[in-house]
């Protein structure tokens, strides 16, 4: 980084060694680091169920939580869990116990004790395929389809970094407004929106005639780029216009599992529809911040 004035992108050049002297601006400035670590000691706590879930409602946290939620709507009670609420902006990722289960210091992370021995689960998309194999749902058994199924996973894992640390960076987070950047990425995102949108004209899920955890990875950042929850950027992307990819957010979002999956670990927006923790069904009737706030006055 250099002090030159950054709006004055033209006049930056780059010195011949990259040092690490400041925050420079934006939204998570405070926490973007250069070094990998923990910066403190900090347990995580552990409550009784065998799977344990750090994390936190953004579009890589909810993935995780909608399919828990669907595993147990299928009937599956091991997938019983707790979910603890890891607030990034005041760097929680890089306290030891976290780091310990992953040493990548992003939500979400899961603990599976179920074993003889812990077993640690980190990246959304290793997360949902230890879930899917564990329990036998969610990821179809034939081949070929799953092969499809894994196909569009993995084109998530690769894709949504373009949408969220490429164009939602420059168009939300990035204190300056830099024309090149921001058009350069809605490139990429409307052209992955058309990739799709031509997908699902033919398809009623991302793999094929069954809901899968491709789905429930790539509802939550492109559905909610249509449903204007991700970068309120809808109007700027011409959301609308992606006809197919409209219809499937609508009923991915209809199902009670979506539902409850996108309440858990939120801390934001209307306090109904927060539950920060959650340890329990019930915890969706009895524990959102609305109640409990009102339990405490
Ligand atoms: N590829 C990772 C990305 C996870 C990720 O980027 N998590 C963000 C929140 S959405 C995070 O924890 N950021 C904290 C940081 O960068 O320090 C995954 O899918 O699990």
């Amino acid at each position: 980084m250099s002090d030159t004035n950054q709006s004055d992108t033209n006049q930056y050049t780059p010195p011949k060694i990259w040092k690490w002297e400041s925050e420079n601006g934006g939204r998570f400035a405070k926490i973007n680091r250069p070094i990998a670590g923990a910066t403190h000691e900090q347990e995580l706590p552990v409550g009784e169920h065998p799977l344990q879930l750090y994390s936190l409602a953004t579009p890589n946290g909810v993935k995780i939580t909608i399919m828990l939620e669907e595993l147990l709507a299928l009937g599956h009670s091991g997938a019983e869990y707790d979910a603890y609420l890891i607030d990034i902006s005041e760097g929680a990722q890089f306290g030891s116990g976290f780091v310990e289960l992953n040493p990548n210091s992003k939500i979400p992370v899961l603990a599976d004790h179920s074993g003889d021995e812990l077993t640690r689960v980190f990246e959304s998309g290793s997360i949902l395929l230890y879930l899917a194999e564990k329990f036998d749902a969610f990821l179809p058994r034939e081949h070929k389809a799953r092969t499809e199924c894994l196909n569009w996973l993995f084109w998530l894992m690769g894709s949504a970094p373009y949408l969220g640390g490429g164009f939602g960076h420059f168009y939300s987070y990035a204190p300056i407004k830099i024309e090149y950047c921001i058009d350069r990425f809605t490139m990429e995102v409307k052209r992955q929106f058309d990739v799709l949108d031509r997908h699902l004209a033919n398809n009623q899920y991302m793999a094929g005639d069954e809901y899968s955890i491709a789905d429930m990875a790539i509802w939550p950042w492109y559905g909610g780029v249509m449903n204007n929850v991700v970068y309120e950027a809808a109007e700027f992307l011409e959301a609308h216009t992606y006809t197919n990819l409209n219809r499937w957010t609508k009923e991915i979002g209809q199902r009670d599992a979506v539902k409850r999956g996108k309440m858990v670990n939120r801390a934001w927006g209307d306090l109904s529809s927060q539950l920060r923790e959650r340890h329990h069904a019930s915890d969706f009737e009895l524990r959102t911040q609305d109640k409990l706030e009102s339990s405490k006055s």
